[in-house]
Formats: C-alpha cells, sequence, structure tokens
C-alpha cells in the first residue's frame, strides 16, 4: 500500500480553544502542520480501525484541499468508511446530525466559524464525537498531549478524490462515500417543524430576509425557506458559499450583517430577518425595526417552543453559557424548569442534552439549539421562529414586547477588545483576580459589589470540574458584568467584557440598551482597569 510516514518537525503543542484549533490559514497550509494535527487527533481516538467518520466544512480557502489531506489520512490511519458532504460542504450542524443519523464514530468539521476566510484570513479544524457534539475536554486533552510527543504521521500517496460526485468509491480499502449535504438536514427540519404552518405564513404575504453571508447556509437556507416552504426567490441573500465569504466577516451580528439590519429597520424592509455565519451554526434574528439579542431569543424560545411539533410536550430542562443574560432563568423559573449555567462553548452542554437534562440551550454569542443534534443551529433558530410567528401570528416586535411585558426585560450587550497585546490582556486579568477578594463592598452609589468571583463548573452528569472560566462581579443593584478572554480568537488577545442590567415589568421596558448599561459599564471599565492597562478606551465591537 503506498503509505508513507512523515516526521513531525515544525509542530509541537498545539491546543484546541473554545472550539478546535483555529489558526491563520497560512500556519494550517505549511507543510505538516494540519498533517500532524489530524494525526494527533487518530492517535487519541487510537486510530481509525473499523471507524466511520463524517467529514466537511464551510467552504472557505483550502477547506477542499485539507479534505483530500484528511481523506489520505484516514485511510492511511486504517479508517473503514469516510461520509462526505459534496464538494466538502457541510454546515456544523447538518455533519452533526450526520454524525448521529449515520451512527458515525465522530466527525472532521473545517471551520474557523465566523471568523473570515482567505488565504491571509483563518482555518480551522475541529472534530466532533459519536454524540455528534465538540470534542469533550477530557478529549481534548488528550489531542493536546499527543501533539506534544507526536513525532510522525501517516498519508497514502494517492490522487484526489472527486468531490464533486454523489456516490460511492474506495480509497486504498477505505469507502469513501459523497453525500447531498442538505437532504439528511432538511429531513430533520421537517421532522421537527409544522411546515404546512410556516408555509401558510409565508402564503399570506409574511416576508422575510436571510442572509447567507457567502457562507455555508446558502444552500441549506435556498432548499429549505425558498423551494421546501415558498418564501419568495429574492429570500436568501448571499447564498453562493465563497472561499473568502465575498471578503466579508461571517458574523451574525449587527456590525458585520448591517446591510441586512439597515434593511429590516427601514419603513418597507421584511417582516422578519435572519442571518448565519461561516459554518451555520449561529443566528442573529430580526423583526421589521428590532433587532432580538441572541440571550432574549433563548428565552422567548423557551417560553414558546410548544408550538413547534418537536417540543409540544414541553422542555426537560434549559441551560445558558455564564455570560449569556439570565433572561431564560426567568422563563425556566415561571415553567418549573431546570435552568443550568455552564462555562462558554457548546461542548459544555453535551452532557446535560446526552443525559436528558435539557432540551434548549444557547449562548450570548448568537448560538441557540436544541437536543436535535449536538451543535447550536442556526437555520433551526430561523425555522423555530417561523414556526411560532406562524402559531401566534403577530410580529417579532409584538413578540418581545409581550415578553418583556410578562418576565421583565434584562438589558444586556457585549464589549469585544479586539488584537490587544496578549501580555496586557494576562497582565489585567491576572491583577483582577488578585483584586477579586477585595472587591465586595467596594464601589459607589447603585454600583456596590455585592460578589466578586471565577467561575468554575462542576458538571451534573459526569463529575468533571472546570475552573477558571471568566470573571463575575455582581453589584448590589443586582447588575452584572462578566469579563474573559476568547478562545476562539487568532490575533493576539480578545477581552470580553459582557453587561447586564435587569429592569422590572412594570419598569422602562423601551430603553436604549447602551445607555441602560452605562452605568455598569464604567464600574466595570473602573474595576478592570482596563484602560489604564491595556490602553483601550472603546471597544471594537458592541453586540
Ligand atoms: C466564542 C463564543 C462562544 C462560542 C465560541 C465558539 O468563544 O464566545 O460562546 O461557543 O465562540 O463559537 P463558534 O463555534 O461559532 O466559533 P470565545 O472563546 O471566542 O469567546
Amino acid at each position: 500500500m503506498p503509505i508513507v510516514t512523515q516526521p513531525c518537525t515544525a509542530f509541537a503543542g498545539q491546543k484546541p480553544g473554545t472550539s478546535g484549533l483555529r489558526k491563520k490559514t497560512r500556519v494550517f497550509m505549511e507543510p505538516g502542520y494540519l498533517e500532524c494535527f489530524v494525526q494527533s487527533i487518530f492517535n487519541a481516538i487510537d486510530g481509525g480501525a473499523g471507524k466511520t467518520l463524517i467529514i466537511g466544512g464551510d467552504g472557505r480557502f483550502f477547506n477542499a484541499e485539507a479534505i483530500q489531506i484528511i481523506l489520505r489520512m484516514a485511510a492511511a490511519n486504517g479508517t473503514a468508511r469516510a461520509i462526505v458532504g459534496q464538494n466538502g460542504l457541510l454546515s456544523t450542524p447538518a455533519a452533526s446530525n450526520l454524525i448521529r443519523k449515520r451512527k458515525a464514530d465522530g466527525g472532521f468539521i473545517l471551520s474557523a466559524s465566523h471568523n473570515p476566510g482567505g488565504i491571509d484570513a483563518d482555518f480551522g479544524l475541529k472534530f466532533n464525537g459519536s454524540n455528534g457534539g465538540p470534542a469533550s475536554e477530557s478529549l481534548t486533552e488528550k489531542f493536546y498531549a499527543q501533539s506534544q510527543t507526536i513525532t510522525q504521521y501517516h498519508m497514502l500517496t494517492t490522487d484526489d478524490v472527486d468531490l464533486s460526485q454523489i456516490g460511492t468509491s474506495e480509497l486504498e480499502g477505505m469507502q469513501v462515500e459523497i453525500v447531498d449535504p442538505v437532504a439528511d438536514y432538511a429531513e430533520l427540519m421537517r421532522e421537527l417543524f409544522d411546515f404546512d404552518a410556516i408555509r401558510s405564513l409565508l402564503s399570506d404575504g409574511f416576508s422575510l430576509r436571510f442572509d447567507a453571508m457567502h457562507a455555508v447556509t446558502g444552500p441549506y437556507a435556498t432548499a429549505i425557506l425558498e423551494q421546501e416552504l415558498g418564501a419568495s426567490a429574492d429570500s436568501v441573500l448571499n447564498a453562493i458559499p465563497s472561499v473568502d465569504f465575498g471578503k466579508g466577516h461571517p458574523d451574525p451580528n449587527p456590525i458585520w450583517a448591517k446591510p441586512l439590519v439597515d434593511l429590516v429597520m427601514s419603513p418597507d424592509g421584511p417582516d422578519f430577518a435572519a442571518a448565519s455565519d461561516g459554518d451555520g451554526d449561529r443566528n442573529m434574528i430580526l423583526g421589521k425595526g428590532i433587532y432580538v439579542t441572541p440571550s432574549d431569543s433563548l428565552a422567548v424560545l423557551a417560553a414558546n417552543a410548544h408550538l413547534a411539533p418537536a417540543y409540544a410536550k414541553g422542555l426537560s430542562g434549559v441551560a445558558r453559557s455564564m455570560p449569556t443574560s439570565t433572561a431564560v432563568d426567568r422563563v425556566a423559573s415561571h415553567l418549573g424548569l431546570d435552568c443550568y449555567e455552564t462555562p462558554t462553548g457548546w461542548k459544555f452542554f453535551g452532557n446535560l442534552l446526552d443525559a436528558g437534562r435539557i432540551t434548549l440551550c444557547g449562548e450570548e454569542s448568537a448560538g441557540t439549539g436544541s437536543d436535535h443534534v449536538r451543535e447550536k443551529d442556526g437555520l433551526w433558530a430561523v425555522l423555530l421562529w417561523l414556526n411560532i410567528l406562524a402559531k401566534r401570528r403577530v410580529s417579532v416586535r409584538q413578540i418581545m414586547e409581550d415578553h418583556w411585558q410578562t418576565y421583565g426585560r434584562n438589558y444586556y450587550s457585549r464589549h469585544d477588545y479586539e488584537a490587544v497585546d496578549s501580555a496586557k490582556a494576562d497582565q489585567m486579568m491576572s491583577g483582577l483576580i488578585a483584586r477579586l477578594p477585595n472587591l465586595p463592598g467596594t464601589g459607589t452609589g447603585e454600583f456596590v459589589v455585592a460578589t466578586a468571583d471565577q467561575f468554575s463548573y462542576h458538571d451534573p452528569v459526569d463529575r468533571s470540574a472546570s475552573h477558571n472560566q471568566g470573571i463575575r462581579i455582581v453589584f448590589e443593584n443586582g447588575s452584572r458584568g462578566v469579563i474573559r478572554l476568547s478562545g476562539t480568537g487568532t490575533d493576539n488577545a480578545t477581552i470580553r467584557v459582557y453587561l447586564e442590567s435587569f429592569t422590572p415589568k412594570d419598569g422602562d421596558l423601551g430603553a436604549d440598551p447602551q445607555s441602560a448599561l452605562s452605568g455598569v459599564a464604567n464600574a466595570i471599565a473602573a474595576i478592570t482597569k482596563l484602560q489604564e492597562i491595556c490602553g483601550r478606551s472603546s471597544p471594537d465591537v458592541i453586540t
């Protein structure tokens, strides 16, 4: 068999972050770099013998080339079967679904998510386990351990596999099955939602726009929203995936999807608008004249999920990441549901979903999902919103106002400081951590610190502990600031500051969020000394 074994010289100790390994594309393209990371994964999972693996990515620059390398290595490591999305495409939730549906042992998902694509932008690779979810902390540690000691990788010397033709072929003993990336996912969505109700809403003139941001959800949204549900042919914007995402930043938030936000804020804008990210796991929800924060969206979905067939019997429980606002906690308490607080990163929801303790979960970073797969799912969130709108037949704004009048409003915003000098960011964090025990009781006026700590998570299912998961500062007036360093950036450090304050249902529910949060923002700025240490007076991105 034409297998060659190469030394791993230029690669050592690569630690995957919040969501797999993310680096500049040119780094992944260095000879042997991707190969040694992939071999670390194969070593950690005891090789490929007898295994079925799903392979696909978001279509960014180097996606197709990397898949050819992974296929050759999978075969060289003895893998029994590789199931690959046609043309190398699979959205992250569609890959998760395929892993589960085909009872695969895991899958390689090639994506740097919402980060830009291109030879001078970002690339990423993550491995999901047999439950369809991101590798657990313990598996990630195994990849890391392997990457520190790995000396060689195994690779076939064969021609490329034709990724464009659906069907099965053989690569030196490994079955390679090329599948339609959309079909299985669309079938799952059909099972979960009331497509007839959504069709009827749309045929009654309800208008929508979905911005695929030149990324992977284009084919999924076109097939489901336009071809199956009957949305007009101009409903999906930027629908063709491109290797550099149209030179954009495929992150569905009001900054990077500004044209969509402008459209929906204009008087003749659509009734509903949404966007997804590079790999299709995130979502942004908008209605005519209104932006729905991801934290509020999670709360609204939890309160209304019973209107969709899959959730008609109610939810088993809900979960949110620690920095996500507590809006969903209020819904859970109203419905008598358990509500779990997990660290940032979808992998922490996996055990709760597998154990049936939760049905819905979400993160402030535009990720929402349920137990239908083990990833967050952008188009799923859009379809659940459409199902709710089809049943309630009121506007998005009306849904939000009703929600706040029932539960009160959690004003919420995240301020990101990007490309901060890593040493200064570390200095700020360690200084703050050292001062945490002395913070309670300090501050002025309304902003006296009640509690200040670092978040630790104790998984209720496998009892594992995860420490140092972000700093929480809660004030006596109930406002909260959370500070943590991003685990997904590729350019120095990104400092995230999450701000939240609560207004009860008889208070001012229609304020501008940044104004409502200015007090807590100033208090957190003073406590962190962010400007003094990092030299930044205002955030680069506000969501
Ligand atoms: C960010 C978000 C997290 C999210 C992670 C991965 O992590 O803050 O909530 O889980 O990205 O998201 P995706 O899979 O879409 O890339 P961090 O560490 O940068 O804050």
